[in-house]
């Protein structure tokens, strides 16, 4: 059965929605980042990291979700055939897995960016990165305004752009937990997603799992 490598309340959560939204059999498996099991599947040693039947291992967030539309396209999520259609889906998750994602690692893996362990500097980096994840949620506030979905006309159905977006609207709650307001139309978003049935199970099988 596809096997799904993840770790609760990461990225991984994206490809564990739309596995729920696609609705065929699969296994979310937790585990730990660098456990020797993850680096078996992923030399990197980190989630999430897709398995097939046969073997046949994928890796990257934006491959997994591409894959998974188009094995399932009964399940709509990868677009409408139209190119421009696709090429704006691509250009999405390409922001959201590479310009948002990357920019959230320096307040949650301050350790790598800084060698410094002085309090001043850590902060500094810290900061930094608040910035910098500030503006990638603005732009992507400003591209939510009137639409209920990312891609398309926004009205018209959701793709595996909405589900990346989700967990990355989720970190910003750790980022700026009293300053969250100032992005409405990400908020709103967050709630349609996590509303859905589906999200709902594989939030509660993701932390039900210790
Ligand atoms: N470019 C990779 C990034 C994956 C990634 O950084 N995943 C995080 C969780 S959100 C992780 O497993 N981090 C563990 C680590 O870096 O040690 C992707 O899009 O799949």
């Amino acid at each position: 059965m596809t096997t799904l490598f993840y770790s609760p309340g990461a990225c991984s959560l994206a490809p564990h929605i739309v596995l729920e939204w696609i609705g065929q059999p699969y296994v979310a498996h937790r585990v730990k980042y660098g456990s020797e099991e993850l680096l078996a599947v992923n030399p990197t040693g980190a989630v999430p990291v897709l398995r097939e039947d046969d073997g046949w291992i994928l890796t990257q967030a934006s491959a997994i979700l591409d894959y998974l539309a188009q094995k399932h396209p009964e399940a709509g999520l990868g677009g409408n055939g139209d190119p421009r259609h696709a090429a704006e889906l691509h250009k999405w998750t390409a922001f959201l897995t590479s310009d948002l994602h990357a920019a959230y690692w320096p307040f949650f893996m301050t350790d790598r960016f800084t060698t410094d362990t002085d309090k001043a500097a850590r902060d500094a980096v810290v900061e930094a990165a608040r910035l910098m994840i500030a503006k990638k949620l603005t732009i992507l506030d400003e591209h939510m305004q009137g639409r209920d979905w990312m891609v398309g006309d926004g009205k018209g159905r959701r793709s595996i752009a909405d589900a990346y977006i989700f967990p990355m609207i989720r970190w910003a709650r750790a980022v700026f937990p009293d300053d969250l307001a100032r992005w409405p139309n990400l908020n709103a978003l967050r709630d349609r997603i996590g509303a859905d049935e589906a999200v709902r199970r594989v939030l509660a099988d993701e932390a039900s799992k210790g």
